[in-house]
């Protein structure tokens, strides 16, 4: 064949999600990829001395993808005229660094703000609008409802998404894009600009009742009771629908939002398709609309974004709240990928990367603010992290090949969740927080350093365990009167995809054949063998 090396490097695919089982992968030059990720602060990556000191720390942690920003203001400084220099250096940088990069586009919101739209749109109000509250107070968040906001957003996107396919291609360096940053309405629930009054007037538009119907058995439960409460209206004005109150100007604001973002995700994916997803700032329960960040991609609005914005791979969750299980339980309703592209830069995360990949066999996980301050020494917490992500990577041609068959879990046990039972074929696993054993000189501390672990069925009776702070028990649920003792025990890691032994475990290390386990300070990768006896 006539094709050049060069071009058949080339002719690797662009980065996309493909089904595997029951998971969602996130294929990069034609292999699975998990995000062993974290975000940049907002500010880090505006200059390139700035940027400088951070790769080293991001090696360091084993990151091998960074959430960078891509910010409107600094990249389209004058109307039309662009600039992706500091882009440029970003994507080499981070080539360089054997580093994969999503970027994150900071262009008409971000944090229910418009802070990082360019001086030429802010000075410009007239041409470029403003969301309004009820007393015609004009607030600094672009109203979605002008189309002037949408073209230029969308030509700066435009132009953003070509140069990335021109400069990067055929590397594929960049491998997944955020358009918007956690859109919401605060402290305004509704938009009361003329133009959004306008369509507030109009009846509900076809696309959303049509979808709403033909999806009526699956809406989630809480948007279900708003629309069941006032009938099941399948037509008219929003307040006819939905009845009157600030839960109807949040859906009537999301289905605007949803619409805007999707003819930015288009126009994008049309250039240049790679997958694209919008990131959400919880709310907080017992708040009304407006009192949070409203209207953008939150549990009870899935519905309204996923008619509205067909074009989303994914609706992801920002992280600041506890109950990580709760809210990504929500989120892994109406079949949508789970993949945490923000969560607070706390003790907890070492052990909730291994939670959110393996429970929910999740894209990846990602804290936020991961340079910390560049100058300070990493503290232990942090070299948890580093850990972990090292002990995944090592694990994930494991994880790649048992994907979406019910053979991976992920389990995040802290003193409020002290056990939990998986099941996997013929075994039932009592898995535990060491801390139970009482053997641990932390384990009387009131508050328990959470612990975290993948758990992988590789073959019938082979498992691996990936973690730290966990034990197995095990029970045969077949047959239950078999007794399940360990066959084989071993500590150990992976290189170039082999597994090496390090240890034999047996005596205490496995409470003289009793369980699995490795203590909270002892990240490791085991893999071990039952069998049954009579
Ligand atoms: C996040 C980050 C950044 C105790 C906050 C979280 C990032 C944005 N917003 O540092 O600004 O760009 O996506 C908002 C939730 C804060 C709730 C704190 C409650």
């Amino acid at each position: 064949s006539s094709i050049s090396e060069e071009e058949s490097e080339s002719a690797k695919s662009i980065p996309h999600l493909k089904k595997q089982g029951n998971a969602t992968e996130l294929i990069v030059d034609d292999q699975p990829y998990t995000i062993l990720g974290g975000e940049l602060s907002n500010s880090t990556f505006t200059s390139i001395e700035s940027m400088e000191p951070v790769w080293e720390r991001l090696k360091t942690l084993n990151l091998n993808t960074v959430l960078a920003p891509v910010y409107w203001e600094l990249i389209e400084p004058t109307e039309g005229e662009f600039d992706f220099k500091l882009l440029d250096d970003l994507i080499i940088k981070a080539r360089n660094n054997d580093l994969k990069l999503v970027l994150l586009w900071f262009g008409s919101w971000k944090n229910s703000m418009s802070s990082h739209v360019p001086s030429w749109v802010k000075k410009n109000q007239e041409k470029y609008p403003r969301v309004k509250d009820d007393s015609g107070k004009s607030h600094e968040i672009l109203t979605p409802f002008s189309n002037n906001n949408l073209q230029a957003d969308l030509t700066a996107f435009k132009t953003l998404m070509q140069h990335i396919k021109e400069f990067d291609g055929n590397n594929h360096t960049v491998i997944m894009v955020q358009p918007e940053n956690e859109i919401g309405m605060l402290p305004t629930a509704r938009d009361y600009h003329p133009l959004a009054n306008e369509k507030f007037k109009e009846d509900v538009p076809k696309e959303l009742m049509d979808y709403l119907q033909k999806n009526e058995r699956e809406l989630v439960p809480e948007f279900y009771t708003i629309w069941n409460k006032n009938g099941l209206k399948i037509n008219g004005t929003w307040e006819e629908v939905f009845g009157k109150g600030l839960h109807t100007d949040e859906i009537f604001m999301a289905w605007y939002f949803a619409q805007y973002t999707k003819q930015i995700i288009d126009s994008g994916k049309e250039i240049y398709p790679l997958p694209m997803f919008v990131n959400a700032a919880l709310n907080r329960p017992n708040k009304n609309p407006g009192e949070y960040p409203s209207a953008g991609p939150l549990p009870h609005l899935m519905d309204v974004w996923k008619a509205g914005c067909s074009s989303v791979d994914m609706l992801s969750p920002d992280f600041y709240f506890p109950n990580i299980k709760y809210w990504c339980d929500l989120y892994a309703r109406q079949n949508n990928t789970l993949f945490i592209p923000e969560h607070r830069f706390d003790n907890t995360v070492a052990a909730k990367a291994l939670f959110t990949i393996g429970h929910y066999e999740s894209l990846g996980f990602s804290p936020f603010s991961i340079e910390q301050i560049p100058s300070k020494p990493l503290q232990p917490k942090e070299e948890k992290l580093a850990k972990v992500y090292d002990i995944i990577n090592q694990i994930k041609p494991i994880l790649d090949i048992n994907k979406g068959q019910n053979k991976i879990e992920g389990v995040l046990l802290d003193k409020d969740v002290k056990e939990v039972l998986l099941v996997f074929g013929d075994y039932e696993f009592k898995v535990s927080h060491t801390f139970n054993l009482g053997w641990e000189p932390n384990s009387s501390s009131e508050n328990w350093e959470p612990s975290g672990a993948i758990i992988i069925q590789n073959d019938e009776n082979e498992f691996f365990y990936a973690g730290f702070g966990v034990s197995l028990t095990f029970k045969n649920i077949k047959n239950p009167n078999l007794n399940t003792g360990i066959l084989k025990a071993e500590k150990g890691y992976f290189k170039n995809g082999n597994w090496n032994v390090y240890q034999h475990l047996n005596g205490d290390q496995t409470h003289q054949g009793r369980h699995i386990r490795s203590f909270n300070d002892d990240v490791t990768i085991q893999r071990f063998t039952l069998y049954d006896y009579e």
